[in-house]
């Protein structure tokens, strides 16, 4: 079979334009999923389509189109502030982000918000129809964007087409509570294959499936599930996504990055260093992991002066109120557990708000003894996994939530925790304190070992792979 141009759908392009005083300029995005597709698109070509961000329609535009980031070509979807209000502040992040991690008192399930994704997932369907012939193959990443099969379908595309969910896929007596249910589900199955991060994932969402659509036939084999549904065949799989392994760990040796984690270790002499990097968002546990943190220090009073904990956080959905409260809650945790136990010499917790330049969080990852990496519900969580990666000297510990997706690949060599479990979270970070060099070692090299063979390159071609032969598969049946 011919392989055409590979199409990337997402949300945001990996570049943003942001007003600068003489006009708009181009910033590369931040998050998981454009950090883990960067490298993955950077020699291919094809397209990635996607939000450049906002700013006069004109002018954007032609700075996207005329950007170099990689082989592949940007193509803008320019959307409006009132798309922007109900589609990706309202029914992706107020309503789908919430639900799907589990936290449905966070969810506001205005109706309007529908309406707006829809329109925002047709107009997303026009610019990828223009682009696409038979010989394409369209990949469409994360939750924003669950409808687009359908839209594309509807518009006579042809062609492979895949998607994946970035985010976890909630429980049947979650995910009934959305009003749309039904018509998600049906939409996701115009793709010829659906992935998720983790079997939990995959799991929940075939519970979803039997109970809302059962006229679609469900055959379970090997790992993955072949669903018929209308005639269209469907495979469902999981694929955990990796990182760059090689990026992390080759920079992690150059001289510049050794020498600045030696600063690092000395500003720090004397005590360990754990580090929690994390997006401002309530689903990576920043509250409850400051709560462990202080009752750390109540229970083993001989870790005081011994430990800090050096926590970026990086801004992020600022519009949301949500996440500004998220914010005070934040800041006001920190700055009781500095006032209560801090003194001058010594500060518990050394707080960063803003996004560090990708040289000083390796720095910070290599520097650091010990990760604490505690969301309380998460898709894969790439930070884990990118901690590891930049341990070359193999003496950190990885704390782990029990509730990220990388749990499921790294619990040989991590310390799982429940991250609503305070007590437990301190117990760990004493244990990770006392832990021998041998043992961290030896936690460590499995870790490397598992981050390494399971890189985002071998995900992408897996997944790329797959969808071809879905295709070829689901051609033969039809
Ligand atoms: C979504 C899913 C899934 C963070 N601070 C800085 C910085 N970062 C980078 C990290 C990492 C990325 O941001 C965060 O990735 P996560 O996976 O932890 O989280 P989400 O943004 O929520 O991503 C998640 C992911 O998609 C991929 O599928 O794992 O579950 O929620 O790469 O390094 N980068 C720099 N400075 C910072 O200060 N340069």
């Amino acid at each position: 079979m011919k392989t055409g141009n590979m199409i990337l759908v997402s949300n945001r392009l990996p570049t943003t334009v942001e007003m600068g005083p003489r006009g708009p300029v181009l910033k590369p995005s931040s998050g998981g999923l454009v950090t883990a597709l960067r490298p993955v698109f950077k020699a291919r070509k094809g397209y990635w389509i996607g939000w450049p961000g906002e700013g006069p329609g004109e002018e954007v535009e032609k700075l996207v189109a005329g950007s170099s980031d990689s082989a592949c070509q940007l193509i803008p979807v320019m959307l409006t502030p009132g798309d922007l209000r109900g589609f990706y502040t309202g029914f992706s992040n107020e309503i789908v982000w919430p639900l799907f991690h589990d936290l449905q008192a966070r969810c506001n399930f205005d109706p309007t918000y529908w309406k707006a994704y829809v329109s925002v997932n047709r107009k997303f369907a026009d610019v990828t129809a223009r682009v696409a012939d038979h010989d394409s193959v369209v990949w469409v990443h994360d939750y924003h964007l669950m409808l687009l099969g359908e839209f594309l379908r509807g518009q006579g595309i042809r062609s492979r087409m895949g998607f994946f969910l970035h985010i976890p896929f909630p429980p049947v007596d979650i995910f009934e509570k959305l009003p749309w249910r039904t018509q998600i589900l049906r939409a996701l199955f115009r793709f010829d294959v659906i992935g998720f991060q983790t079997t939990r994932d995959q799991r929940n969402f075939l519970s979803c499936v039997r109970r809302f659509l059962p006229d679609v036939s469900l055959q379970r084999h090997d790992g993955e599930t072949r669903a018929t549904s209308g005639g269209q065949v469907t495979l469902i799989r999981s694929f955990p996504i990796g990182i760059d392994f090689d990026e992390f760990n080759t920079h992690a040796q150059q001289p510049e990055i050794a020498a600045r984690v030696a600063e690092i270790r000395d500003d720090m002499r004397g005590r360990q260093i754990i580090i929690g990097v994390d997006r401002l968002d309530y689903t990576k546990g920043l509250p409850e992991r400051l709560r462990a943190f202080q009752h750390l220090f109540t229970t083993y009073k001989h870790l005081r002066r011994q430990v800090s904990l050096v926590q970026i956080v990086v801004p992020s959905r600022e519009n949301i109120p949500k996440y500004r409260e998220l914010k005070l809650e934040t800041e006001m945790l920190i700055s009781q557990i500095n006032g209560q136990f801090g003194d001058p010499g010594w500060m518990p917790i050394h707080y960063i708000h803003r996004s560090v330049q990708r040289p000083e969080l390796i720095a910070l990852y290599g520097a650091a003894d010990i990760a604490l990496v505690t969301p309380i519900k998460d898709g894969m969580n790439l930070v884990s996994k990118e901690f590891c990666a930049s341990q070359v000297d193999e003496r950190g510990v990885l704390i782990l939530s029990e509730f990220a997706g990388s749990a499921e690949q790294l619990n040989h060599g991590a310390v799982l925790v429940n991250p609503y479990d305070f007590g437990a979270v301190a117990d760990a970070l004493n244990l990770a304190f006392c832990m021998d060099s041998d043992e961290r070692t030896q936690r460590m090299r499995k870790l490397r070992r598992r981050v390494r063979n399971a890189n985002v390159f071998r995900w992408c071609d897996d997944f790329c792979s797959y969808l071809e032969n879905a295709y070829g598969r689901s051609a033969r049946a039809a």
